[in-house]
């Protein structure tokens, strides 16, 4: 039997009919078969450009529902869709390429000359573009293809998706995804959040990430429900569509935006059913505050890249502001003290660990990384530091590893760290995140330059300008004669944290 999860959306897609599936304020809408369809000349249009299945399509365009439709194509060929971010420049591009080797890179169509020299570079065979208007050469070629119907089989733990993130230690990693890891996931969300045919997500976010993408587009395809596509988050356009729409799903800078926006009442998102928040933490204070003025207490959820959504406040029940809710059904988890191995007490902090269908099966290429961090029971390490509450929710207090998350993209201060250390005067450089009012964490490097050199911070951001995708560059950049170290000579951020925490308040 094959455990293609386009075949689950297939069935459901079939069922929907002339339903909506994605609709534009443009108004290029599609329909569920019109999706199908759509899917069908995109799987022919990879099939002719030598996609075979297992091959990886790597995927950098703006958010378009054509996007989408080639995500479904994709899987129905059964080959692995790499969506990237659309910030990464292109020395960060070339890492993926070479690293990931995908069949196909698919660009927009404003890159395409670089995209094709970076493609010739790390010896991918075929690059097509793909607009926001419905244009570029993929979708030319899709309407040349013959559509191709078949879907192909696949097992369980066969590759649906890789999906990057930053490491603590230098380079990115592949996280593998499988068929049931999104399968599952999907259904659990769709059901635990109440989710059904007359729903329409407003979807505000990226689609290169697992909010945006898997969180978002694979529980509206499960429940046979509709979304509203935005091109990002703008205030003024979600009050608006709050009118046609039953759900938003955001990271916390939508709420705190939304929050700060007089517009915000009780009427205004009176047709509204469910505010879902995740990706970084959302205060306790926005969380009331939004409740204050809507009268709608956001359901805030913990995920992660690896392992899809964990857990998650209940719908039905108190959803507990300051933290992420219970583990959602099939997840087991446990908190372990960093010292002792062992598993801690309720209301002591450790480390969480979690095991499930959702957890991810390893990283691309590197078994080292993984063993790592999934452990030979089943068990992934988040990195993340939670305790559970008198109420059996659980808390996240805060991560054991080094990231700073701006407006929900994960910041790896190694990676910046190393790009300001190689400009010329810089002995050293220390990247911390501060609260930020909107972004919640603020990118921010401290740095250490040879004495009688006189660097500014216009020039450091300068020099890190088309080397690092733009939210990972920092806000602001201090000068300080030294590092503070423990005796270990290991860098003190926490001291660094303190004496800038005040920088964006
Ligand atoms: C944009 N900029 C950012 C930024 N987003 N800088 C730092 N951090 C960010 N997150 C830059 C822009 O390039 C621009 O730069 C400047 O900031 C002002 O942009 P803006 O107009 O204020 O930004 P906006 O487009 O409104 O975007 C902010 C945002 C957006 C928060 C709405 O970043 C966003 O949609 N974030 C969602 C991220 C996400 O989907 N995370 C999920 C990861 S999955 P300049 O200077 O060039 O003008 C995951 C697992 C899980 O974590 O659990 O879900
Ligand atoms: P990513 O690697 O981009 O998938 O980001 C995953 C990380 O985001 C997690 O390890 C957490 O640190 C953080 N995160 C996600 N959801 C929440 C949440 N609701 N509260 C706090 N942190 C969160």
């Amino acid at each position: 039997m094959s455990h293609n999860l386009f075949e689950t959306f297939a069935r459901r897609m079939h069922e929907r009919g002339d339903a909506d599936f994605i609709t534009t304020r443009e108004g290029r809408d599609y329909s569920y078969a019109d999706a199908l369809a759509m899917s069908a000349r995109l799987a022919g249009a990879l099939i002719e450009l030598g996609v075979a299945p297992g091959d990886r399509v790597a995927v950098q365009v703006d958010k378009s529902p054509e996007a989408i439709l080639l995500y479904l194509a994709t899987l129905r060929i059964g080959a692995v869709y790499l969506p990237l971010n659309t910030g990464y420049t292109g020395d960060e591009i070339r890492y993926f390429l070479g690293d990931a080797e995908p069949a196909l890179f698919v660009c927009r169509p404003a890159a395409v000359e670089e995209a094709r020299a970076l493609a010739a570079e790390t010896g991918c065979p075929a690059v097509q573009t793909l607009g926001t208007a419905a244009d570029g050469s993929l979708v030319e070629a899709a309407a040349a293809a013959t559509p191709h119907e078949a879907v192909e089989p696949r097992d369980e733990d066969d590759l649906a998706a890789i999906l990057y993130t930053s490491g603590t230690t230098g380079r990115s990693k592949g996280a593998m995804l499988t068929h049931r890891n999104l399968g599952s996931n999907a259904a659990t969300l769709a059901e635990a959040w109440h989710f059904s045919e007359t729903d329409r997500l407003i979807h505000a976010l990226p689609i290169f990430h697992t909010h945006g993408l898997f969180v978002a587009c694979n529980v509206t395809l499960m429940a046979g429900a509709s979304m509203l596509f935005l091109a990002k988050f703008d205030a003024d356009v979600i009050i608006e569509a709050m009118a046609h729409g039953t759900v938003l799903m955001g990271v916390p800078t939508f709420y705190t935006r939304l929050v700060a926006d007089p517009r915000l009442t009780p009427e205004v998102t009176a047709r509204m059913r469910l505010f879902v928040s995740g990706s970084a933490p959302l205060t306790a204070e926005t969380h009331q505050a939004f409740e204050e003025k809507t009268g709608h207490a956001i359901l805030e959820r913990y995920g992660m890249t690896e392992t899809n959504m964990n857990i998650s406040n209940p719908y039905d029940g108190t959803r507990r502001a300051g933290t992420v809710g219970r583990p959602l059904p099939g997840v087991e988890i446990r908190i372990i003290d960093r010292e002792t191995g062992r598993e801690v007490a309720d209301g002591e902090i450790g480390i969480l660990q979690l095991r499930g269908p959702n957890v991810f099966i390893g990283y691309w290429r590197m078994p080292e990384k993984t063993r790592e961090e999934l452990l030979d029971d089943g068990f992934f390490i988040t990195g993340d530091l939670a305790m559970i509450d008198g109420h059996g929710y659980v808390q996240i207090v805060g991560r054991d590893k080094d990231l700073v998350i701006s407006g929900g993209f994960n910041v790896y201060p190694r990676e910046v760290e190393e790009v300001i250390d190689e400009h010329a005067g810089v002995v050293e450089s220390a990247v911390i995140g501060l609260p930020h009012p909107d972004l919640g964490e603020g990118v921010t490097a401290v740095v250490v330059l040879q004495p009688g050199d006189r660097l500014d911070e216009a020039e450091v951001l300068g020099h890190l300008e088309g080397r690092l995708a733009r939210y990972k560059q920092p806000r602001r950049v201090f000068f300080i004669d030294s590092l503070p170290r423990n005796t270990m000579g290991k860098v003190q951020k926490n001291q660094l944290r303190q004496q800038f925490e005040d920088t964006y308040r």
